[in-house]
């Protein structure tokens, strides 16, 4: 007992030094991450809306599963009844789960439709490229920028200045984030260079296929600052867990900062921004 009370705590306890940092996966996790858009909000709520249908239907079946068990079992009722039809119980197993699919297709199909019709026109497009076992972000921007990010290796973690797990966990932690602004339409174009990968970023509740020689498209607006962790959710090949998605969301100034000097210097621009980014992850982490 007193050992699943101590792991909760640390669960808790880890979950709260990750809040300021924003969203990843803890240990013991059953829920979604924290959302961090308005369609993960939103996809969040449908969870939980289901869950108020899924609970009660597996409760219901699971006793009269077990009254039909003990009450018609051989020992008890030695001649089985041989009714095979009644018609009041046919029009309710047919009424009530048509009833209930009605209350689960109108939110959902409502979710589905919120997915695909992004509010406005996006700000910044982004050309995801997945390849076995990294991504290429090109930012089509006036003057274009385009890099790789590729997992961060251990032995590369004190020279990218990457040394604190809770902020960089490994597997998950890569050498260049993908860095956008704060409350901004953000649209990703999503493509493969060789097989294909999937682009996911959980807190976003975005996911969609990356396909060589198709385009994708996805979009997000993501209304809290942090840094965010994703996979590539579609098995592509033997390094397919290695091939994590960072997205860094910073502040409009931050960004335009990062942006300007990433052109030249890409490992320099996220330096400064990883000073200014944690060091205010840090002093909020610590006036909790
Ligand atoms: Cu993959």
């Amino acid at each position: 007992m007193r050992k699943i009370f101590a792991s909760a705590v640390a669960a808790a306890a880890s979950l709260a030094s990750v809040a300021a940092f924003a969203a990843q996966p803890v240990d013991w996790q059953t829920n979604f991450q924290p959302a961090a858009t308005g369609i993960m909000e939103q996809i969040t709520w449908f969870e939980r809306y289901t869950l108020w249908f899924i609970v009660p239907i597996t409760l219901l079946v699971l006793v009269l599963l077990a009254y039909c068990i003990i009450k018609f079992r051989a020992s008890a009722n030695p001649t089985p009844s041989r009714t095979s039809h009644n018609t009041l119980i046919e029009v309710i197993w047919t009424v009530g789960p048509v009833v209930i699919l009605l209350f689960l297709a109108v939110p959902s199909f409502q979710l589905l439709t919120a997915q695909y019709s992004p509010p406005e026109e996006a700000k910044l497009t982004i050309k995801a490229t997945a390849n076995q076992w990294n991504w290429d972000y090109e930012y089509q921007t006036e003057e274009p920028l385009s890099f790789n990010s590729a997992m961060l290796a251990e032995a590369d973690r004190p020279a990218a200045g990457k040394e604190d797990k809770a902020a960089y966990p490994r597997l998950l932690a890569v050498d260049n984030e993908v860095v956008v602004p704060v409350g901004t339409m953000v649209r990703v174009l999503v493509t493969a260079s060789d097989v294909i990968h999937a682009f996911a970023m959980p807190a976003f509740g975005v996911k969609t296929d990356a396909v060589p020689g198709r385009i994708n498209e996805i979009w997000f607006k993501a209304d809290k600052e942090g840094l965010y962790y994703g996979q590539c959710s579609e098995l592509c090949g033997k390094d397919h867990a290695y091939m994590p998605i960072a997205i860094r969301v910073v502040s409009d100034a931050q960004y335009n900062t990062w942006l300007a000097a990433a052109k030249s210097d890409l490992p320099g621009a996220n330096k400064a921004l990883m000073a200014e980014t944690d060091g205010a992850a840090k002093i909020a982490a610590a006036g909790n």
